[in-house]
């Protein structure tokens, strides 16, 4: 835990040709990018799962944007292909909601056409480069990059924490 904290107060700003790399945003969020190890979604949740992480919730135009941003920033076009975040239909088709809370999408950037559920078969969300970081859903099987960010519930005890013990950043 304190290791992590500490940590989290490190920004990298690598360049996307890195294999991993972890940004900071939306208030000292961290996150976890992966451009180059491709999983499916499941491996992917596991995969965030591993660092004590979640599959991003994109729950906020606010935090959508500086997403984007922050992937605009550091990396050159056509380094973001496709990368998967923490949304879901498997439960009920159409209806999809975000892993790491269990809310349904309020806000959405979904690229033009989608969720289309296309062949019956597409219940995972993923962010796209080529439609302007817009989402669409995906087979759940296909193997793409993915996106961590902490746990909700864990960033706002630490959020507490530190303004607890150091004030307002
Ligand atoms: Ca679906
Ligand atoms: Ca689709």
């Amino acid at each position: 835990m304190k290791a992590f904290f500490f940590l989290s107060l490190v920004v990298y700003i690598n360049q996307c040709n890195s294999i991993r790399q972890r940004f900071v945003i939306l208030d000292n969020l961290p996150i976890y990018v992966d451009t180059d190890y491709k999983v499916n979604w499941f491996q992917a949740w596991n995969e965030c799962a591993s660092r004590n992480m979640n599959l991003i919730s994109l729950d906020s135009e606010e935090k959508s944007k500086d997403l984007e941003n922050a992937l605009r920033k550091d990396c050159d076009t056509g380094t973001y292909p496709r990368l998967w975040l923490g949304g879901t239909d498997l439960a009920t088709e159409g209806r999809y909601v975000w892993t790491s809370t269990g809310k349904p999408f309020d806000y959405v950037n979904w690229s033009p056409g989608n969720p289309d559920n296309d062949g019956g078969n597409e219940h995972c969300a993923y962010i796209w480069e080529k439609t302007n970081f817009q989402w669409n859903d995906g087979n759940c099987t296909i193997k793409m990059g993915f996106i961590c960010e902490e746990h909700p519930v864990k960033y706002n005890l630490r959020k507490n924490f530190e303004e607890t013990f150091f004030g307002e950043a």
